[in-house]
């Protein structure tokens, strides 16, 4: 029979043993969603953040067909600086591993591996979903119907704002995936702490996200918690400010032919060059603060459990 090719890093495989709280990362914010070395600083960054709350960093992805959880200093550079890395979703991580090829792993391929793993919270930067266009495009994330069936807590800043977040909400919905708004009633949007639209959920504490997620099991509702963490005030872009650029982006894109798994990495980069940095600074700013929540709820869920 073939085993499971999960491979922990020391730091993991200890955390494991003492029943520690542990918060899964994503890698693919590492290869595709940020240049070296601004990527690699931010990893740095983000799992100091988990480790200053109390709980253990795990950084996924898959390296030579291993579907590792935790990486060490040298795997995390190695990651940060390649350029042939692919981006694993739910329909090629399997292929990636039986290859024995290197992966990083998007928010579902992140949840997929985490909940093999046992861990329960998660932390990413924003999650994909539905594209503008995706009424001719069919362009909708995995990331969504992942949400829907693996049950982790998935804490990132809202959904993308180069997205169509009306279309996200409402797939969300019908997926039955509970998208609450941190600490305040606006949906916030990735670079930007509020929008128009109102999140249909709203909770003020990791206590409060923790008793929903144990919740949740105990009815054996399948899929897991959305939570919209809004980017800290200093960082936040107004939405308005953005939202010429994006749409600049979006018909390039359109035009240069840029499809499937390439069109998030490609408006993130673009973004990144109209705003003359401005969106990265607020992405590393924002999965900082993400991850910092989420160790906070993987500590009260350890705290409810005993
Ligand atoms: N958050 C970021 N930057 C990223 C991503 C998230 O701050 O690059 C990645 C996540 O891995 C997410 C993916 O799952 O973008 C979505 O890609 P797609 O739209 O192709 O499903
Ligand atoms: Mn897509």
């Amino acid at each position: 029979m073939t085993a499971l090719p999960l491979i922990f890093s020391p730091e993991v495989a200890d955390a494991r043993t003492r029943g520690a709280p542990i918060v899964a990362l994503e890698s693919t914010i590492i290869t595709h969603g940020m240049p070296f070395p601004q990527n690699l600083e931010t990893v740095w960054r983000v799992q100091d953040a988990v480790r200053e709350e109390g709980a253990t960093p795990a950084t996924i992805a898959v390296i030579k067909g291993g579907l590792h959880v935790g990486l060490t200093e040298e795997e995390l550079e190695a990651l940060a600086r390649a350029d042939d890395v692919v981006k694993l979703s739910r329909a090629d991580l399997a292929v990636c591993l039986a290859r024995g090829g290197n992966g990083s792993t998007t928010v579902a391929a992140t949840m997929i591996a985490a909940h093999l793993a046992g861990i329960q919270v998660f932390a990413t930067g924003g999650i994909g979903g539905v594209h503008r266009g995706a009424e001719d495009s069919f362009d909708i994330s995995a990331d969504l119907h992942e949400l829907a069936q693996t049950p982790l807590t998935v804490v990132c800043a809202g959904a993308k704002a180069i997205l169509d977040l009306p279309k996200t909400l409402e797939v969300l919905e019908t997926l039955g995936v509970p998208v609450i708004a941190y600490g305040q009633d606006a949906l916030p949007a990735f670079w930007s702490a509020t929008t128009d639209l109102m999140a249909p959920l709203r909770m003020d504490s990791p206590d409060a996200i923790a008793r929903a997620h144990v919740m949740r099991t105990v009815l054996g509702v399948s899929g897991g918690l959305l939570i919209a963490n809004p980017v800290p005030k200093v960082a936040s872009i107004p939405h308005s400010e953005l939202e010429p650029l994006i749409a600049e982006a979006t018909a390039e894109a359109d035009r240069r032919g840029i499809k499937g798994k390439a069109v998030t990495p490609y408006l993130l980069a673009r973004l990144n060059e109209l705003t003359l940095g401005r969106t990265l600074a607020a992405n590393i700013a924002l999965i900082e603060n993400n991850a910092r929540l989420a160790g906070k709820i993987a500590i009260s869920l350890k705290n409810q459990a005993s």
